[in-house]
């Protein structure tokens, strides 16, 4: 199916970011404009303080758009790293009720799995080129002290996510974990810390939202 299909047919009028017109704030915001030169007689009529004082217009504004947070008809890839499972189980458990709690359908959810954080990004970036998902998550956890090679393993997630998020103009989301120790780890993972799998998963509605309103009004380039 291709992606202008699919982005019509689940695309309800709830998932839709919202579209804020500009008015005061912005207009207040705008910037000094030159002054319009005035007809000579005024000029003559007017001090010559005041004739030289800028003038202030209210600059048109742009739209303002944001994401909106209810997530009803959307679609999610996640896809979540093997390595460190007694965490990233935890961490997908919190995507999943966050996508719930925002409105998700769990059938619209499908989850990959892989073998470590190294290996989030080919998978992430497929999904995110096959037209069906309006963002991915990508879900790893990543500890310090349990490997050498610590820094190859978060410096090829960190970009790969980013690339598959770039390459495909799907929002990829960076749900990695990169901490010194297990407990840290645990912390983000339903501890004291939260749930960052959760976050992530929000992250993905309102990114997956406004993409869909920025698209629809065509003021961003279709994905891929
Ligand atoms: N993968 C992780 O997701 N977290 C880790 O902490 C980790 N450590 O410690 O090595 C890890 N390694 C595996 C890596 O992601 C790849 O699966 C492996 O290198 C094969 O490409």
């Amino acid at each position: 199916m291709s992606c202008a299909v699919q982005q019509q047919r689940a695309a309800p009028a709830v998932a839709r970011a919202t579209m804020v017109r500009a008015a005061a704030p912005m207009a207040a915001a705008g910037r000094l404009a030159a002054a319009p030169a005035a007809p000579r007689q005024q000029q003559r009529r007017q001090g010559s303080a005041a004739a030289r004082a800028p003038v202030r217009t209210a600059a048109a504004a742009g739209e303002a758009y944001v994401g909106s947070l209810i997530g009803t008809g959307m679609k999610f890839g996640v896809v979540v790293g093997r390595f460190n499972d007694l965490v990233t189980k935890l961490l997908l458990e919190g995507a999943l009720d966050a996508f719930n709690r925002h409105g998700v359908a769990r059938e619209d959810v499908d989850v990959a799995w892989v073998p470590g954080s190294f290996e989030l990004p080919v998978v992430a970036k497929a999904m995110a080129k096959s037209g069906e998902y309006d963002a991915v998550v990508c879900i790893g956890v990543v500890v310090r002290g349990a490997t050498t090679h610590y820094d190859a393993v978060v410096g090829g997630a960190t970009s790969g996510v980013l690339n598959a998020s770039t390459d495909s103009g799907v929002p990829v989301i960076f749900g990695v974990l990169t901490c010194d120790t297990m407990e840290q780890a645990l912390d983000r993972a339903g501890g004291k810390v939260g749930n960052k799998g959760g976050e992530a998963a929000v992250t993905a509605v309102e990114m997956g939202s406004l993409l869909r309103t920025l698209r629809a009004e065509g003021k961003a380039a279709q994905p891929w």
